[in-house]
């Protein structure tokens, strides 16, 4: 079952122990932020997991090998080679198979998660129905991921350029509950409201754990999303995001970019709009996202 996976020394021994480990994705490294931020987020990360108590698992396919807890060396051939493919579900074996290197989406973190037995996962923001969905059909996999492997998922919501109701639907229907971590409200990435709810509030970690807990032990089979917004301070001003974000969707649908492409390109168009605030603000997300998905970890560690 565990064929092709290399899980590393550090991560299999904390899962032996049933110490708490968190799943890190690389496709934010790859092509959600500008080289080489992306290799610094990506180490900025995993020393946040370890600060707050749990083992990091990078994860990211090379050389014919799916790997768990990619070493610094790997994360930079990585991050480095040119046409590093972005992995979900549909394109994962084939990339595996031909020897190439691969950054994993949450889709595929997610698959790669389950299977190495790790049950908490940090990231930016999952990837959701995209605004024009209707037309494109482009529904991100990492719903249909959520809805198959038994992983909580911290992120600050869904990404901000897509259609967050209707993401936020297709999660109901798909059975992932959102949890709000000191929030009502489903996250908007940049921003802390997107004015839609969450199914359920939690104002501890403690709480949080119990109820992941309780979610997974029911046996539902789904993912958990934890919604976690961005900190006030590091929020992007409205008025900055209602502008720039206009902007990306139209210059998107303009130069008809689409499949794959889409989720890169609005976030770069992003980065270029607000002269390289989205990238900050990104990394504030991230950073809170990997600091509450150790302590989520960890609690649930202790049997919460
Ligand atoms: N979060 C970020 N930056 C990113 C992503 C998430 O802060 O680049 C990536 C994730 O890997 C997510 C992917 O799974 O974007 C979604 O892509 P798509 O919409 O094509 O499914
Ligand atoms: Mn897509």
């Amino acid at each position: 079952m565990m064929e092709h996976f290399e899980v590393s020394n550090f991560v299999s021994a904390a899962l032996k122990a049933r110490r708490p480990v968190v799943a890190l994705e690389t496709t934010l490294v790859t092509h959600g932020l500008p080289h080489p931020q992306g290799v610094e987020a990506a180490t900025a990360l995993e020393n946040t997991v370890l600060a707050h108590g749990a083992v990091p698992a990078t994860i990211g396919v090379m050389e014919g090998g799916v790997h768990v807890g990619l070493t610094l060396d790997q994360l930079h051939r990585l991050a480095a080679a040119g046409d590093t493919a972005k992995l979900n579900l549909s394109n994962f074996a084939a990339t595996l198979a031909s020897g190439g290197p691969g950054s994993t989406t949450v889709a595929a973190t997610l698959f790669v998660a389950a299977r190495a037995g790790i049950e908490v996962f940090a990231t930016g923001g999952i990837g959701g129905v995209h605004r024009d969905s209707e037309e494109t059909g482009d529904v991100s996999a990492d719903l249909y991921a959520l809805a198959r492997y038994p992983v909580a998922v911290v992120c600050a919501g869904a990404k901000a350029v897509l259609d967050l109701a209707k993401t936020v639907e297709r999660l109901e229907t798909l059975g992932v509950p959102i949890y709000g971590l000191e929030t009502d409200q489903f996250p908007a990435f940049y921003r802390r409201d997107s004015g839609l709810p969450v199914d359920a509030r939690f104002d501890s970690i403690e709480a949080l754990a119990h109820a992941v807990r309780t979610h997974f032990g029911l046996g539902l089979g789904t993912g958990v999303v934890v919604a976690n917004p961005i900190p006030v301070e590091d929020e992007m001003p409205k008025e900055v995001y209602d502008r720039t974000l206009g902007q990306a969707l139209a210059d998107a649908s303009a130069q008809g970019i689409s499949g794959r492409a889409v989720t890169p390109f609005l976030l770069n168009r992003m980065r270029e709009l607000t002269a390289g605030e989205s990238v900050a603000v990104n990394l504030a997300l991230l950073q809170h996202n990997a600091r509450v998905a150790a302590l989520l970890a960890s609690a649930m560690a202790r049997g919460g």
